[in-house]
């Protein structure tokens, strides 16, 4: 629907990924080369038959780039300035549902189908509905306006008309952070399990060998649209170090006209400690079940961790690859190679 061209991705291309296979193997999708699981095509044709609302707002991310801060930002501003909803206490991924979703769950730990607590939001909408084609679109469908729609796809597998109808809202982050924080978390989940080192696992987000990649088109086709009135580039760092400031933007972009005290109560309530304090985002069996501990989504949530994971070997080929991918744009983010 999107107008791409879909191939399967090589053997390789899979034993390589050193991670549980998906029961579909992978696919590339062209001519970008977005690495998905095998399901990924009939998903990314239901987003086109999703009906999306003006007051929609999608936080579009590369994985592990500051998705759910943003979406807790984005839905605090929408529908909890004042921190009485009922539903805030709800982990985010209930009230922002993730629309690149659905292709996650077809491994073999999984069977196929979404993890308990996204089954159990479904079962609950929809009580006769099978559940064999996907959730999201129909837990989108039945989400309750104005919407906050997560999603880990590029914008060229978006409808044409997506900044048309609704807003968007981009986040990304040093890769190197991206790549540590990626790890960590693919290592630790039990879906995934992740067998390798930072070393390997860097290696495969460079060679776009990784679920989700190529990184660099993703931000930078984002990047190319950050004029869009409908369309706001947010960097991970900046939201960090002057965290009042990218929210004051956030509230003009999305129109809401909170006021200063408003917006610095929403600063406190997502920070990460704040967030933290009100649990880990995901409960159920995608956590280790020998060790429910050993995953955790609100890790460290700072500038610079990749300090502490990356050799100097892989700091200097991660830098190179940066190098090599600023060449041939504005796209500022020539600072990840100090931070
Ligand atoms: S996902 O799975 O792709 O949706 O992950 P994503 O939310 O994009 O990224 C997870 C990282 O974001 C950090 N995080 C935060 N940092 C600062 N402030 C707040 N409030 C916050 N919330 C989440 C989270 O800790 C992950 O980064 P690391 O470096 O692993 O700590």
């Amino acid at each position: 629907m999107s107008g791409h061209k879909v191939e399967q991705a090589s053997e390789e291309v899979v034993k390589n990924m050193k991670m549980i296979p998906f029961l579909h193997g992978l696919v590339r999708i062209l001519p970008e080369g977005w690495l998905y699981p095998g399901t990924a095509p009939t998903f990314i044709d239901r987003i086109h038959s999703v009906k999306f609302r003006r007051d929609d707002v999608m936080v579009m991310t590369f994985p592990k780039c500051g998705t759910t801060w943003m979406q807790e930002i984005v839905w605090t501003m929408l529908h909890n300035p004042n921190l009485d909803h009922p539903k805030a206490d709800q982990p985010t991924f209930q009230r922002c549902p993730d629309i690149s979703f659905d292709m996650i769950f077809d491994t073999k730990p999984l069977g196929g189908l979404p993890m308990d607590s996204v089954a159990k939001m479904f079962e609950e909408i929809y009580p006769d509905r099978k559940m064999d084609n996907g959730v999201m679109a129909d837990i989108i469908e039945a989400t309750e306006s104005p919407r906050v729609i997560k999603n880990h796809f590029p914008i060229s597998l978006m409808p044409r008309d997506t900044l048309d109808t609704i807003k968007v809202v981009y986040v990304t982050r040093n890769p190197k952070d991206m790549t540590t924080s990626f790890w960590r978390f693919f290592s630790s989940v039990n879906v995934h399990e992740f067998r390798g080192d930072i070393d390997s696992f860097a290696r495969l987000i460079m060679e776009d060998g990784m679920i989700y990649c190529p990184y660099w088109p993703h931000v930078k086709a984002a990047w190319e649209k950050r004029h869009h009135p409908n369309f706001h580039f947010v960097f991970y760092e900046d939201l960090i170090s002057d965290s009042m400031q990218e929210l004051r933007k956030i509230n003009k972009f999305l129109g809401t006209q909170l006021s200063e005290e408003k917006l610095e109560t929403i600063m406190r309530h997502t920070s990460f400690s704040s967030m933290k304090s009100r649990g880990e985002p995901l409960s159920d069996d995608v956590f280790k079940k020998e060790n429910p501990k050993s995953v955790v989504f609100f890790r460290k949530g700072i500038v610079g961790d990749w300090k502490n994971n990356f050799s100097p070997e892989l700091q200097k080929e991660m830098d190179q690859w940066i190098k090599k991918n600023l060449a041939d744009t504005d796209l500022s983010l020539s600072w990840a190679l100090a931070q």
